[in-house]
């Protein structure tokens, strides 16, 4: 098939791979076409907008960073609407709120065309290894055209209902992952200032019942401490996502407190200029508030 794929951060370095290697023909739009430098040596085409992009594919995909990321690209001139053909399907990857999404389908149905929102549970590390998971919103048939594509980034994809509901899952989702990594370095720094050694409380922890995936994957973060170069999720990013949940939240009248509480910590962390480093720098947090010295 042919597939676009607008947006080539983090996650759209990650994913365009896994469509090349199954033997689909990708065709590629970055805002910063440098980013696009190792995609190209792979075999990934390079088209100038995203309506070129759309204009000779099957399937299209985006992954940025926000709403108005994801409008500008969708909907603005030379955006995937001017391109998109009537029997291709537009599916945004992004974490974006739902309302919004939902908006900008509405403006490709009123031209005839499908989107759905689409996004993606895991990291640069987890599509790599073919673990991530996708979530998929709004006309079932086109999902059902698109799922063998889909299948290519990895084997958990999961219809989950109308249009916007995958958005409104994933915010849900990320919300619950970053109230867990959080409480665990919140257990971590509790353990160490009483004097278990750090590595010790984390082997322990990650053999007990609380393990997980992403605390596995993560749990090095913390041993290495905050300078790490390695993000799997920098500060910002998550507390996007945080933002998003704590709106729904006041919207629909969920008190979300454990969030609130969380993304306070992120905020701790851009205070302590820790803002690009992966979130667990939420860790070095708890150190300095628990009177921890290096
Ligand atoms: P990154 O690595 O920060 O990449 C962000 C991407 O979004 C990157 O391609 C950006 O282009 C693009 N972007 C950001 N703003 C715009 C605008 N205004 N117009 C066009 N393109 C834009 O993020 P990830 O790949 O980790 O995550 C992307 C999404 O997936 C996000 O919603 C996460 O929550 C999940 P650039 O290279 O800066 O030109």
């Amino acid at each position: 098939m042919k597939i676009g794929f607008l947006g080539l951060g983090d996650m759209g370095q990650a994913i365009v791979p896994r469509f090349i290697a199954a033997g689909h023909t990708a065709t590629g739009w970055n805002r910063t076409k440098e980013k696009a430098t190792a995609l190209l040596k792979l075999g990934m085409l390079w088209a100038d907008s995203p309506r070129e992009a759309a204009r000779e594919s099957d399937v299209v995909f985006s992954i940025v960073t926000d709403a108005a990321a994801v409008r500008s690209l969708a909907l603005g001139e030379d955006g995937i609407i001017a391109g998109l053909r009537k029997d291709a399907v537009y599916l945004d990857m992004s974490t974006i709120d739902p309302d919004g999404s939902r908006a900008i389908a509405a403006e490709f149905a009123k031209a005839g065309l499908i989107m759905l929102d689409a996004p993606i549970s895991g990291t640069t590390l987890t599509v790599g290894q073919g673990k991530a998971s996708l979530m998929v919103g709004g006309d079932k048939a086109a999902f059902d055209r698109v799922l063998p594509i889909l299948l290519a980034i990895g084997p958990n994809v999961t219809y989950i209902g109308a249009q916007g509901l995958a958005v409104q899952l994933k915010v849900a989702l990320n919300m619950t992952l970053v109230i867990e990594v959080i409480g665990f370095c919140e257990g971590v720094a509790l353990a160490e200032k009483g004097g278990v050694p750090r590595e010790v409380a984390v082997d322990a922890m990650l053999k007990s019942v609380i393990a997980s995936p992403v605390l596995h994957y993560r749990a090095p973060l913390i041993l290495e401490g905050h300078l790490s170069d390695a993000t799997y999720g920098n500060v910002n990013l998550q507390q996007k996502d945080m933002l998003l949940a704590l709106d729904l939240g006041r919207k629909m009248g969920v008190p979300v407190p454990l969030g609130a509480a969380a993304n306070e910590m992120l905020s701790a962390c851009r205070g302590l200029g820790l803002a690009h480093h992966d979130f667990v720098a939420v860790y070095e947090v708890y150190r300095r508030l628990g009177g921890m010295s290096k």
